[in-house]
């Protein structure tokens, strides 16, 4: 009988799953190190989340110049931002410039939906199923699937009889969706919602926005690019970068403290009042340290952002529902808006406390509320937010050694090594995966950093005859141990948010990110690469020990 470890010629070296920001560099970097990648994607054209989020007012909260590929210093200096915080149009457009730039496309699978990855452990490879109903294999999987890309929404009695339109803020048509003088709903005011109201209440005729949780949101301060400063960042790329590297959220400066005691309290809130005139997270949010650890702290700042949103909304009933309480300021993801608060004083715009008068059910022309209202609608906008984190990987049915899916795997939460790489899911790596820092530092920067991580232990293996990598079941809790005490000493666990997954019915609640600081994870990271992957076994070509140092261990 043939050795199946011999039965097939994988059609790949890699596959990575996602052609956003993160398998776009994936594929320059594996391809550049001389391996056949192919990139799949279920949509019709590359970028990512910023392909399928085009709802009105969608816009990077990040500073774009630090919301773009650093890796190649011609990219960076080739391509000029616009605004500050680039629209969606923009970073769509700019990835579509790198996939030419970088002729990426000719190895872009677009319209690909992955309907299974399954390993098979005798000839250490994965196959990939389509929805099309083709199968493609290569030894290495990487799952650049991103953090936020399976749209959530909830049930709500009667949804389908609705005659009017329905659409999700992530996964918005591309041909846009008239508003003008129509009745819309909006659900949901997390980051999405609140940069798409203040837009939509500029065409609509009636607007009614359903609030369950008020959030903090801070102006974005949108404005033209500073030309002095976008010249000065690309003559010295080379030293924002190091500085990135080795900054704690990855970008270049440091968080101080607020420093609240009483006598502090009158300097802290003129220092406030200058940064919020400025706008945007690393002016308030990200500048002080002391905001996500300490309960004072963090209720002084809170209380700063609610004197702001009284200052703005007139009525004084709907300022109080727009006063965020129900969590420590930072603990859910802070909305960088443009005059989120202002258009509640507008005319057309009505504020329905969700929580109080929750949804009942819809029916064929509109919403009915618990109270009995009727709410006559031409257009539901659901900005309901995402299975985060875990639900791509979930919905992608991975099945790694001996059948075990990662359902099984994570049925209590996310468990990984560095967030990089899953017990049982041997050759599977994730791009910006659970527990690493991700979502709550650079994102970019993040994905560069795992990109360059997984195409050096990829030539690694090469260089040693390794057929495969997968953390030992010590190393992995070892991690969980990590992410968890990293977390246990912020504010972050105290909130019913995305990142325990507590916005999804039935998710475990465990928090998913790892925050003991960027700079601190990438050293964490390179240090087990460079001391032979301390932490991870290695499954040589014949299935035996290929290699024994300074206590790797092999199977
Ligand atoms: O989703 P969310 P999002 N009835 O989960 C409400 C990133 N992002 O798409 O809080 C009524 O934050 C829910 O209410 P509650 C960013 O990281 C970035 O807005 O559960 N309401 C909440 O208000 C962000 O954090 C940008 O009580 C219901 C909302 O829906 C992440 O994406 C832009 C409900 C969901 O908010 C997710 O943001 C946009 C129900 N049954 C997003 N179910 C950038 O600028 C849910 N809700 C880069």
């Amino acid at each position: 009988m043939p050795d199946a470890r011999e039965s097939r010629t994988p059609d790949f070296d890699v596959i990575v799953v996602g052609a956003g920001f993160a398998g776009l560099n994936a594929l320059h970097s594996l391809r550049g190190a001389g391996y056949r990648v192919v990139v799949l994607d279920a949509a019709d054209g590359v970028g990512g989340t910023w392909y399928w989020n085009r709802y009105p007012g969608a816009r990077c909260d990040v500073v774009s110049i630090d919301y773009s590929y650093t890796f190649s210093d011609e990219l960076y200096r080739d391509w000029s931002w616009s605004e500050r915080y680039a629209q969606q149009p923009e970073i769509e457009r700019y990835l579509n410039w790198v996939a030419d730039r970088l002729d990426l496309r000719k190895d872009i699978r677009l319209g690909t939906r992955v309907v299974s990855a399954v390993y098979e452990d005798a000839d250490a490879t994965w196959t990939i199923s389509t929805e099309a109903g083709d199968h493609i294999t290569a030894p290495f999987l990487v799952a650049a699937t991103g953090c936020l890309s399976v749209p959530s929404t909830p049930h709500f009695d009667g949804l389908d009889r609705f005659q009017g339109e329905i659409h999700h803020t992530a996964s918005w048509p591309a041909e846009g969706v008239d508003l003008t003088g129509r009745r819309v709903a909006v659900i949901g005011t997390g980051s999405s919602g609140i940069q798409a109201i203040p837009v939509i209440a500029e065409s609509a005729s009636e607007l009614t926005v359903f609030q369950r949780t008020a959030n903090f949101s801070l102006p974005a301060g949108q404005r033209e690019n500073d030309e002095e400063r976008v010249r000065h960042r690309k003559a010295s790329l080379a030293q924002w970068r190091e500085a990135a590297w080795n900054n704690s959220a990855g970008f270049d400066f440091e968080p101080a403290a607020l420093g609240v005691d009483d006598l502090e309290r009158e300097r802290a809130y003129a220092e406030l009042d200058r940064r919020w005139g400025r706008g945007g997270f690393p002016e308030i949010v990200l500048a002080f340290d002391d905001v996500f650890k300490n309960r004072e702290a963090n209720e002084f700042l809170a209380e700063y952002f609610r004197s702001k949103v009284r200052e703005i909304v007139r009525d004084p009933d709907v300022a109080e529902l727009l006063c965020a309480r129900d969590h420590p300021i930072g603990s859910k993801r802070v909305c960088a808006d443009t005059r989120y608060y202002e258009t509640f004083n507008r005319d057309n715009v009505t504020l329905i406390d969700a929580r109080a008068t929750p949804i009942a059910s819809f029916d064929e022309t509109g919403v009915l509320l618990s109270d009995g209202r009727h709410i006559e609608l031409d257009v539901v906008v659901m900005a309901t937010g995402f299975d985060a984190m875990t639900g791509a990987l979930r919905r992608m049915g991975v099945v790694g050694r001996h059948g075990t899916t990662i359902d099984d795997a994570w049925a209590s939460g996310p468990h990984t090594y560095l967030g990089i790489q899953v017990v049982s899911f041997p050759n599977l790596f994730m791009i910006t995966g659970p527990q690493s820092p991700s979502v709550l530092n650079n994102m970019i920067l993040g994905i560069e950093h795992h990109v360059r991580w997984i195409t050096n232990c990829i030539d690694f293996m090469r260089r040693h005859g390794l057929r495969s990598i997968e953390p030992t079941p010590e190393a992995q809790s070892g991690w969980d141990d990590e992410v968890r005490a990293a977390a246990s000493e912020t504010l972050y666990p105290q909130a019913e948010s995305w990142y325990v997954g507590a916005n999804i019915p039935g998710k475990p609640r465990v928090f998913m990110v790892y925050v003991g600081g960027f700079d601190k994870y990438v050293r964490t990271c390179d240090a087990i690469a460079e001391e032979g992957y301390e932490g991870f076994v290695f499954d040589g070509p014949d299935g035996a020990a290929a290699l024994s140092r300074s206590g790797i261990a092999t199977q």
